[in-house]
């Protein structure tokens, strides 16, 4: 109880938010219903239903193909802005003075909807989270790796007007890992180094069930910043004296690798292995509402699994703050 209010208390930067990953089920019926939009044949009825789908994830795809159902609901600017809001709500209660939160454009722009309508919900939101409850926002655009590059390139085209704005900060990469190595994308990373603005943050998820050559090629390639995940760096020494020495912040979702089969308990995270040999990461909850937790959730387990001290919390904080794309003196603020 007495840690629960610690970890609360602790300043916490998010960095692995999929905004369409914090639709609860209580808010896809509804949508689909006002937005006249009929759900597959086969797809669970109800919230309590739902929930117990979600319970039975077998690997990555197996959600991602409920994950894409779900933001097929997502029609207007409000829908985009209530979803983000509510997320934003929940973040301030759990203790985040900064989130970093990606969105997947395609998902929609595939769908028919204009992506200055996601922008813009998503914006408006951001904007009033900053206003209302004092915390700092970021938007990462992610391409989605199973579909073809090309596309990819088209969306980027797409958003440049966006980054230019300041309306989005940062690339990232998401969806399908396995065959879709990152190198493929290379040509969308040097486009948005190029296009986008000096400061444009560059990540990318690589080593949630690909091996550690994704997480070099992300760094070799794609110039990423920080890797998303990057669970399995573990397996490959050089990999994680590289990610320490060149100071690449990993950020690790827990619940989310246990709902996905990437380890079987929390416990089996290589976390002990990281803090020695000095690879910095971040405690983050991807897509909260289909696996059973927000940022505080994933805080509450990391600690019932590896009982870190307070100067440890202390070190994972601060790792969580450095690696913010945030100024220095917003660090300071924070710190
Ligand atoms: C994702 Cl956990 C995860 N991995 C890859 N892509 C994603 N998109 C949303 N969540
Ligand atoms: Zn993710």
């Amino acid at each position: 109880k007495e840690m629960h209010n610690f970890l609360k208390e602790l300043p916490k930067c998010e960095h692995h938010v999929h905004l369409e990953g914090t639709l609860e089920p209580d808010l896809l019926f509804p949508l689909a219903k006002r937005n006249k939009i009929e759900l597959p044949a086969d797809f669970p009825k109800t919230p309590e239903e739902l929930h117990i789908r979600y319970d039975n994830f077998e690997n990555l795809d197996d959600f991602l193909h409920f994950y894409y159902i779900g933001m097929g609901v997502l029609i207007t600017e409000q829908d985009f802005f209530d979803l983000a809001w509510s997320y934003f709500v929940k973040a301030k209660n759990d203790g985040v003075w900064h989130a970093e939160t990606f969105f997947d454009p395609q998902g929609h722009t595939e769908r028919g909807i204009k992506m200055e309508t996601v922008v813009n919900g998503f914006n408006r939101a951001a904007e009033k989270a900053q206003a209302e409850l004092g915390i700092s926002t970021k938007l990462i655009m992610c391409l989605l790796k199973h579909l073809p590059v090309p596309n990819g390139m088209e969306t980027l085209k797409a958003a440049t007007g966006f980054y230019k704005q300041g309306l989005i900060h940062g690339l990232g990469l998401d969806s399908s890992e396995l065959p879709f190595p990152p190198k493929l994308f290379t040509e969308c990373y040097s486009y948005a180094a190029e296009n986008f603005g000096e400061d444009v943050g560059l990540t990318a998820h690589a080593g949630e069930e690909g091996g550690p050559e994704y997480i070099t090629q992300t760094l070799d390639l794609l110039k990423a910043t920080r890797i998303d995940h990057g669970v399995n760096s573990y397996k490959d020494d050089a990999v994680m004296e590289r990610l320490a020495r060149e100071n690449v912040m990993l950020t690790l979702c827990p619940l989310s690798n246990v709902k996905l089969q990437v380890v079987e308990d929390v416990a089996e995270l290589p976390v002990m292995k990281w803090l020695e040999v000095g690879v910095p990461f971040s405690i983050n909850s991807d897509d909260p509402a289909y696996f059973g937790g927000y940022i505080l959730d994933n805080y509450v387990v990391m600690h019932t699994r590896f009982g870190f001290d307070l100067n440890t919390w202390g070190k994972i904080a601060k790792f969580g703050v450095d690696g913010s794309w945030i100024s220095s003196e917003r660090k300071k603020k924070i710190h």
